[in-house]
């Protein structure tokens, strides 16, 4: 087991790591930016080390920085968190040169999964059933009209380096075809260098379905399950639970079975997760693959009793999976609500600033993921989620109970919080029903959408 890993995060997920370091007896060193002197994950940390100014780009995605901190504090692997470095293969290149451990899959399939219409290709193959559409990328919008006519309208048109709805335009016909993928074109290519475009057939009001994965070393690979985002806000995540009221035991089967072949055909390593569309029908399909550990994982542990984190690091250092497939059941429900400094009433514009006071709740059930504290300075230059509030109850009705007390027992004064717009989304009939897509919030929250 290593004795030594840099956490190469901040915030809550960075504390997060911590702790699961500190439990296997495993050193910490934190590296911080000159806006994160007094941040938690700083101060908790064995060692800390300064990487640069307060801007991302100078600090946390600086991998000459990290790298050689790493090297110097003597750890001997990186653990990336979610966000900044996670997904990028050049950094897990980069350890692997260095002889250091990149807590992840090889950068190998970091690239091959980032690239989503290779991707979507090698799950075809791998007889992963994929959204109706073309199987080989387009670079024109004329061989993509071509495309377009024989899929049948509507199609959705992706960036292949896309991601985060960037890149991505529904057309409904021949008429606005042309210019929307124009319009998708012209963004990836600002966004992500690539005019490579990818066509699906476009799935209405689907749920997201995503199945998490862990792998070892040796080939063994295991699913906990799915995760319920589907209430999302301009492609941020807002909520998540396990499991989807839409999923039933032999669905979950067949998802689960599908998402561990997914996972061998690309011979993953580390955790992961690939997202499914569900359809009305109830019919899936491979969307795509995260390979990193993701903001919601805890909803999965509360629900299969695994520690995610401890998992990679363990199966990172060349351990077997802690579990086998059998080992794992589903139990309870589990629910995610993410705080941010944010204001919904103007548009979620962020709102950094100095917190006053915080009061966490508590109780059977309740779980706390956060690195704020009193009078601790949210600076600007990152993210804006404070907090991830998390239950877990013996079904989705207590959970919801259990998760409307929390969020009415957390106070958080001195900067503005969707705490308010996070109750009342737990308030909503049709939320409460679990009759939800990735429409919920435009169609429920109209006045929040403008
Ligand atoms: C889709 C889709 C419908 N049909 N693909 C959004 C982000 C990117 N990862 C993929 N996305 C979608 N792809 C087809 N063929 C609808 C979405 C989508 C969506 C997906 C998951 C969660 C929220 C969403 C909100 C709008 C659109």
């Amino acid at each position: 087991m290593f004795e030594k890993i840099l956490i190469a995060n901040r915030g809550e997920i960075a504390v997060r790591i911590i702790r699961a370091c500190r439990e296997m007896g495993i050193k910490t060193v934190a590296v911080y930016s000159e806006a994160d002197r007094d941040s938690l994950h700083t101060l908790l940390a064995d060692e800390a080390i300064c990487i640069g100014p307060a801007p991302s780009t100078q600090s946390y995605l600086n991998m000459e920085r990290i790298l050689a901190a790493t090297v110097a504090m003597k750890a001997e692997a990186i653990h990336p968190g979610f966000g900044f470095l996670s997904e990028n293969a050049r950094f897990a290149e980069l350890c692997q040169k260095c002889n250091i451990t990149f807590i992840g899959p090889s950068a190998d399939i970091i690239n091959r999964m980032g690239n989503k219409s290779e991707a979507r290709k090698t799950m075809m193959d791998a007889g992963v059933p994929v959204v109706p559409g073309g199987k080989e990328p387009v670079h024109t919008a004329e061989e993509a009209l071509e495309l377009a006519k024989t899929i049948g309208f509507p199609v959705m048109i992706k960036a292949s380096s896309g991601g985060g709805g960037k890149g991505m335009r529904v057309s409904y016909g021949e008429e606005d075809f042309m210019a929307n993928f124009q319009n998708a074109q012209m963004e990836s290519i600002k966004g992500f260098s690539d005019d490579t475009m990818y066509l699906e057939r476009y799935v209405e009001r689907p749920r997201h379905i995503e199945f998490q994965i862990m792998a070892d070393k040796y080939g063994n690979v295991v699913h906990l399950g799915e995760r319920d985002c589907s209430i999302q806000r301009r492609h941020q995540k807002v909520l998540e639970e396990s499991p989807s009221v839409a999923i039933s035991d032999e669905l979950r089967r067949e998802m689960g079975e599908t998402a561990v072949r997914a996972a061998k055909a690309v011979g993953y390593e580390n955790a992961g997760t690939i997202e499914f569309l569900l359809d009305k029908n109830r019919n899936f399909y491979f969307m795509e693959m995260n390979t990193r550990i993701q903001v919601e994982h805890p909803v999965t542990e509360l629900v299969s009793g695994l520690d995610l984190i401890k998992e990679q690091i363990r199966v990172a250092a060349g351990e077997h999976l802690s579990v086998t497939q059998d080992d794992i059941q589903i139990k309870g429900h589990a629910i995610e609500c993410r705080i941010n400094a944010e204001n919904p009433a103007k548009n979620f514009m962020p709102c950094p600033g100095r917190i006053t006071n915080v009061h966490i709740p508590g109780g059977n059930g309740v779980r706390v993921d956060t690195h704020i504290y009193n009078d601790y300075k949210v600076p600007a230059n990152y993210d804006s989620m404070l907090m991830k509030l998390i239950v877990h109850g013996k079904d989705r009705e207590e959970a919801i109970a259990k998760m409307r007390s929390a969020l009415g027992e957390l106070i958080i004064e001195g900067i503005d919080t969707n705490l308010d717009f996070q109750f009342e989304i737990l308030s909503n009939e049709v939320y409460e029903s679990g009759d939800i897509d990735t429409d919920f919030i435009p169609k429920q929250f109209p006045q929040y959408c403008r």
